[in-house]
């Protein structure tokens, strides 16, 4: 019989290295809808939609290229709700003599296709992801011995690897980095250029109802859908990024603006995760905007940075650090998460508005992300674990290999401090320099303590100050600690007293 190869619902790209060897006579593609896949966390529905409606297209592009498809929908009534069900159910169904697959992106999914070795009748091949720049025996020797594993090093191995933006040895333009130009807050008049929206075809109208009516009582809306769910799209979507948005793409990256729910970003994310468009080659187009005289060097290094450097280094960090990094709480932290994450129904416009753009669009910015979602998890003390799902359920781009180590590592230092050299605390001072926020607030961001003040600004002491044990020997925190102990104790009890407040206010249920 014919070899068969799952492909999974992260997997949509022709040149996978489970196909590469593969001759379409010989060959039987498993694409699979499951119910495991789409409840083992209660994923935003436009999530659900976008991933169901590009595995459609893209067994439809697979057959036009002659390839034999077996497509398995979500409502076949023999549907096991499992990889493993189905791949054992298509062995027997087409006499295959052996099983080939890529490497998932998730932990999760690599436990059961290892099972899969032992537990199925016929040899399993389980290939490495070469979508990836960096292979993961490479990442791990780069992190064998090395005492600090910081991006920024890894970074630039890349960047020589690729070759990207390089003159020779040498970084172009005389530096690795500019992230000094890219630190800019909104200014008035900020219109960034829409994005193309992607009307649904037939196809993704069928899994929008079948996902509006099965999945219901998940997070978030369908009726803003308009990602892009085809390669010709996403690369629809690539062109325009490339085209109108990447020139200032750097100097607002840390910018928030109401209302402006991508700004600058390339919004891509989704399309890169699940195989639509390919990062390195993603990296050559921006680099050739640069070369070209269209984009400025600080915008295409800073966007490049994002992908070679954070998005491989994260990739690495996960393998790494699995499965401990899913259980680490490096900081004790224990409170649940508050119901305003999935409502918005907070007097914190900031919050409000990051769960706000989550909800219509399954999507926020990085800095939406890093500096007010994820830094009120920090500061209050949210359970890793219950802000990992939340992260891991209501973004289009979520798999847990990118979305563990940004939340675990990056934003509630769970991992003490492994992947990041400080926790990214920041009082309202911070928000409001790089937002509109503040303006429209009902809290006050310039007072201190009290009802009326801004929350952030007194979690920011408590947060230090509950943490002093784990965090006062952190160089890059000598300074606001220094700041607390010289503050007179009055002062001090105010600062703890507010937090606790608020603290409190948080866990009464309405
Ligand atoms: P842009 O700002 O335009 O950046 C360009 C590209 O760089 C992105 O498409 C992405 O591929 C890559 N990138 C940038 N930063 C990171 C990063 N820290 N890690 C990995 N890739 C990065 N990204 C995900 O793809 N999936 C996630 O589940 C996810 N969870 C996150 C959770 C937290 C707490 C934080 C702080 C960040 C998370 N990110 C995640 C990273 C980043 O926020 C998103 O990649 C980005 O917002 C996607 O939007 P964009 O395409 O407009 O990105
Ligand atoms: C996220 C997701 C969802 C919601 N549904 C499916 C599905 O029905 N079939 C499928 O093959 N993949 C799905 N995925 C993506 C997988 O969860 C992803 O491929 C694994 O987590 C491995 O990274
Ligand atoms: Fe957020 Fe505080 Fe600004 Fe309100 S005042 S928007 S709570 S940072």
């Amino acid at each position: 019989g014919p070899v068969l190869v799952p492909i999974l619902g992260d997997q949509l790209s022709p040149d996978i290295s489970s196909l590469a060897d593969r001759k379409p006579d010989d060959t039987v593609i498993l694409m699979m809808e499951v119910a495991e896949e789409t409840t083992y966390v209660l994923h935003h529905k436009a999530k659900i939609a976008l991933i169901l409606s590009a595995m459609r297209h893209f067994a439809k592009e697979l057959c036009e290229a002659g390839w034999t498809v077996d497509y398995v929908r979500l409502d076949d009534p023999e549907n096991t709700g499992s990889f493993t069900g189905e791949v054992a159910r298509a062995i027997a169904r087409h006499d295959v003599r052996g099983v080939q697959v890529t490497e998932p992106g998730e932990w999760r999914v690599r436990q059961a296709m290892e099972q899969w070795r032992t537990d199925l009748p016929v040899r399993v091949r389980i290939l490495p992801d070469t979508r990836f720049i960096c292979p993961l025996p490479d990442f791990f020797e780069w992190a064998a011995g090395r005492r600090e594993l910081r991006m920024e090093w890894f970074y630039r191995e890349m960047r020589r690897k690729t070759g990207l933006l390089m003159d020779g040895d040498k970084p172009m333009g005389g530096r690795w980095n500019f992230d000094a130009e890219n630190r800019r807050g909104p200014e008035k008049s900020l219109a960034p250029p829409v994005l193309p929206a992607f009307k649904p075809d037939e196809v993704t109208h069928e899994v929008l109802q079948m996902v509006a009516e099965r999945f219901d009582r998940h997070f978030g809306s369908l009726g803003n859908f308009a990602w892009p769910v085809c390669r010709a799209e996403a690369e629809q979507a690539r062109d325009a990024f490339l085209k109108d948005r990447l020139p200032m793409f750097g100097r607002y990256q840390d910018a928030m603006v109401t209302g402006q729910d991508f700004l600058f970003h390339a919004a891509l994310s989704p399309a890169i995760n699940i195989g639509l468009l390919d990062p390195l080659d993603l990296c050559r187009r921006a680099e050739m905007e640069w070369r070209e005289g269209r984009a400025p060097l600080e915008a295409v290094e800073g966007f490049i940075r994002q992908i070679i450097g954070w998005r491989e280094y994260i990739r690495g960090m996960y393998w790494l650090e699995m499965p401990a990094l899913a259980e680490a709480n490096g900081l004790d932290a224990h409170r649940p998460l508050p119901d305003f994450y999935w409502t918005g129904d907070t007097q914190m416009h900031c919050i409000a508005e990051c769960v706000r753009t989550t909800r219509d669009n399954a999507y926020a910015h990085h800095i939406q992300r890093l500096m007010v979602l994820g830094n009120f998890a920090l500061l209050a003390g949210l359970d890793p674990r219950e802000v990992a799902e939340w992260y891991l359920i209501v973004f289009a781009d979520a798999y847990e290999w990118v979305e563990l180590p940004n939340v675990a590592g990056m934003i509630l230092h769970a991992d003490k401090g492994r992947l990041a050299s400080k926790p990214y605390a920041a009082s309202g001072a911070y928000i409001d320099r790089m937002s509109d926020y503040c303006g429209k607030c009902t809290y006050d961001v310039k007072q201190k303590t009290g009802p009326g003040a801004c929350p952030f600004n007194a979690l920011y002491w408590h947060f230090l100050a509950r943490n002093e044990n784990h965090l006062s020997s952190y160089h890059r925190l000598a300074q606001p600690y220094a700041t607390w102990r010289r503050m007179d104790e009055d002062r001090r009890d105010e600062y703890i007293a507010s937090a606790e407040l608020f603290l409190n206010s948080l866990s009464q249920k309405p």
